[in-house]
């Protein structure tokens, strides 16, 4: 029997072991699982304080519309573009996410697509696996990342810490975004002459309308055909029909990706280009940042309903 009496909505769910908290601590309504939702939501939506979803699923308007009593709504995933906050903030409905304790893993995630880009990992391994190195001898030369320039397209904390990691490997940072940093970085408030300065260019902003196909043909074009795109942030930031017939026509040099738009149905263009490595949106897919993840969202529940308060909260 859970100890309180709130009653939650689990839109998304987190880890397992973390559910099974929550259930241990409230009442929980698997809107996930149920087939009819709106039959569903019939006899309980005016009992619902408290909803948990992921960044991947977010919260759909129109469920939002359907909780009179919502108050809070805690998010795995540090990115919120599928979640309507400005409706939110509008009913005073609190929202948080779970920032920070997933930076290490994707920045790593970051210069893991930019290694593998740049020295061709996938073409090797093919290249060794299927016997063309025996028959064939060494693939082709790559290219270093070592003096390269790195073009940073949103210099927040994940952003910092992928130019953290790279200038020690010997690259040049240089950023774009609303606003200067503090930092001694390139800054250029103009993504054309970033785009035209970088050799590497770093997705790593947050995704919404507001960045919606940023990284367009014209960005793309100043880049240049010895110029490679990395994506760890929303397929949404990227223009994907540009971007695929970019590296169909060697309008640039390859491509690192991590996100797409219509996730889990990438666009199967991509999987014909030999120029483009691809990872399935698993930048924070680790054990450890998932189970820190799935305890930020378990905390900020937990000190909502003890205190009001939330610990990360985005609104
Ligand atoms: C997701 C992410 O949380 O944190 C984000 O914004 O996109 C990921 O870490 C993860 O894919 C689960 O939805």
């Amino acid at each position: 029997m859970p100890v309180s009496e709130s009653h939650i909505l689990v839109v998304s769910p987190i880890r397992p072991r973390h559910m099974d908290e929550l259930a241990a601590k409230y009442i929980l309504h698997r809107w996930d699982q149920a087939a009819d939702k709106d039959a569903f939501l019939a006899n309980i939506a005016d009992r619902i304080t408290a909803l948990v979803s992921t960044a991947g699923v977010g919260v759909p308007s129109d469920l939002i519309e359907k909780l009179p009593n919502l108050k809070v709504i805690t998010s795995f995933g540090v990115g919120y573009d599928a979640i309507d906050i400005a409706a939110c903030t509008a009913r005073g409905i609190r929202v948080s996410n779970t920032p920070d304790v997933l930076n290490d893993d994707v920045a790593d995630t970051a210069i893991m697509l930019l290694l593998a880009t740049l020295r061709n990992l996938v073409v090797g391994d093919q290249w060794a696996r299927s016997g063309q190195w025996s028959e064939n001898g060494a693939m082709a030369l790559t290219t270093s990342a070592r003096g390269k320039k790195l073009g940073i397209v949103g210099l927040g904390r994940i952003g910092q810490a992928i130019a953290s990691r790279a200038v020690p490997m010997g690259m040049e940072i240089g950023y774009f975004g609303r606003n200067q940093k503090p930092v001694d970085y390139h800054y250029d408030a103009d993504l054309i002459k970033l785009a035209d300065w970088a050799d590497v260019l770093m997705i790593s902003c947050p995704g919404g309308a507001a960045t919606k196909d940023m990284i367009n043909a014209d960005v793309l074009k100043a880049l240049g055909r010895r110029g490679y795109v990395v994506n760890i942030a929303r397929g949404s930031v990227i223009d994907e029909p540009a971007l695929i017939a970019a590296l169909k026509d060697g309008v640039i040099a390859g491509a690192g990706l991590d996100v797409f738009h219509n996730e889990p149905h990438m666009d199967r263009g991509f999987a014909k280009c030999a120029n483009v490595v691809l990872y399935p949106h698993h930048a924070s897919g680790t054990v450890e940042t998932r189970d820190a993840m799935a305890q930020m969202v378990v905390d900020n529940l937990q000190s909502w309903f003890a205190s009001g308060k939330l610990i990360s909260s985005v609104n």
